[in-house]
């Protein structure tokens, strides 16, 4: 393979799926690089998990934001009081791509907004962005001058003014808040959050709650600003705006009802999210609880735009469990698309040619596309797949993390799944191939 940046100043046109990415990357990769040089990103598996936000007083099981944080409130008289500030952020989609987003009280989505059913809730919105804004309660029931839409229920919020939302949550679920002016750029930007409001009772029992929010995003390569004109060609897939592998993985013990609570206000697609290792049942959406009578065994829910859907199994199946959005385009990182299809492609004449004039030229995606990782990043950009796994390279990105099942969990993330001695695939022996009669 060859320095990116020699390949383009050559002019050689015909190249990999990378070509589309390389040439808008090319003022921004000045370094000489070598030869199949490894760029996945740190591997997960290392790190304090995220914990929930403990309320002294209320019996709930805090809800995790993985990557995230919960928003505090101050009781004043029996009100339930947040502060949120809509405001420019600096967030980290994944080591090495940094972002100029926009967000809440510091952070893409915002923090969890979560109290119980019956509060009442005061929640002041400060706007600290070069525009106005307004934020709407997605899926709670209230009253129509707290619907935070600009123009038909209120007034925006103007640069600089914090506004005073007053309800009171009457019912349980899981709800999300957004802006509700400029929402094309505002949404695309990352102000997004999610809402839970618990049950005033649940049968006592040990849950993993987990809240995620789909996101996606249009970042050109070597740009810092998502690009809030993109409708169809999104090119970095997030879960709590983080894509793999900076997602942090969800963890359980075994007989722990795990929840899994996903939001999706990207801006256009919906998506398609899949477990592995266990069959779980959609138990409520932000209209409210699914009648029990109308639940049905899933692997796969389709979280559309604009929705939320809780997803509820019991941990009963150890191990690292992959979690992801099954639109194969959907775990990707910063992938180009404008490009020739080479799979199958015989290169050897055009690498033999090219090499003339770029010694050690390499076409790369002719048999596919796995060995893009080895790609050399332009500067502010992420590998388009991987990170780094127990057996090698886990080539997926985006939208993407793990449910890592153990006897016990600690504070910590408990690494890679070790698994019981010959539990693992591998290469079939002479002996097994004869005796099942397997030719090759
Ligand atoms: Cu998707």
């Amino acid at each position: 393979m060859i320095n990116r940046r020699t390949l383009l100043q050559s002019s050689v046109a015909a190249s990999a799926a990378i070509l589309a990415r390389a040439r808008m990357a090319a003022a921004q990769a000045p370094q000489h690089t070598g030869h199949g040089t490894h760029t996945t990103a740190a591997p997960v598996g290392t790190g304090k998990l995220t914990k929930g936000r403990a309320v002294a007083g209320e019996g709930y099981t805090p809800v995790v934001m993985p990557n995230g944080s919960t928003l505090p409130f101050e009781k004043k008289a029996g009100v339930k009081v947040f502060h949120l500030t809509a405001e420019p952020v600096k967030h980290v989609i994944a080591p090495g791509l940094e972002i100029e987003a926009w967000g809440y009280n510091g952070s893409t989505p915002g923090p969890l907004i979560e109290c119980v059913e019956g509060d009442k809730v005061r929640i002041y919105v400060t706007n600290k962005l070069p525009e106005p804004t307004s934020t709407h309660w997605h899926g709670v029931i209230l009253p129509n001058g707290m619907d935070g839409v600009a123009g038909l229920t209120q007034r925006s919020i103007p640069v600089g003014e914090t506004f005073k939302y007053e309800f009171t949550m009457t019912k349980a679920g899981t709800f999300m808040y957004h802006p509700h002016f400029d929402e094309m750029t505002q949404i695309a930007l990352g102000m997004v959050g999610m809402i839970v409001v618990h049950p005033k009772q649940r049968p006592a029992r040990r849950v993993r709650d987990y809240s995620l929010m789909a996101h996606e995003w249009m970042i050109p390569i070597g740009a810092k600003r998502p690009d809030p004109m993109a409708m169809s060609d999104f090119n970095v897939l997030t879960f709590n705006s983080k894509a793999f592998p900076a997602t942090e993985p969800l963890v359980a013990e075994l007989g722990d009802l795990v929840r899994i609570r996903i939001g999706n206000l990207g801006p256009m697609d919906h998506h398609p999210i899949h477990l592995h290792g266990y069959a779980f049942e959609v138990t409520e959406t932000d209209g409210g609880p699914v009648p029990r009578s109308a639940r049905r065994p899933e692997t796969t829910t389709l979280v559309p735009v604009g929705a939320v859907r809780v997803i509820e199994l019991v941990a009963d199946n150890p191990g690292d469990w992959a979690f992801h959005c099954h639109m194969t385009h959907h775990v990707m990182n910063q992938m180009g698309h404008d490009t020739p299809n080479l799979v199958g492609a015989n290169t050897q004449g055009l690498d033999a040619r090219v090499g003339r004039v770029v010694p050690g030229y390499m076409t790369m995606g002719s048999t596919g596309m796995g060995d893009m990782h080895k790609m050399q990043l332009p500067a502010n950009s992420i590998s388009m797949l991987g990170g780094d796994g127990p057996f090698g390279l886990i080539d997926m990105g985006g939208m993407f993390t793990v449910l890592k099942v153990r006897k016990q969990i600690g504070d910590q993330d408990p690494g890679w799944y070790q698994h019981p001695a010959g539990t693992v695939a591998g290469k079939a022996s002479a002996d097994d191939l004869a005796r099942d009669g397997i030719k090759t």
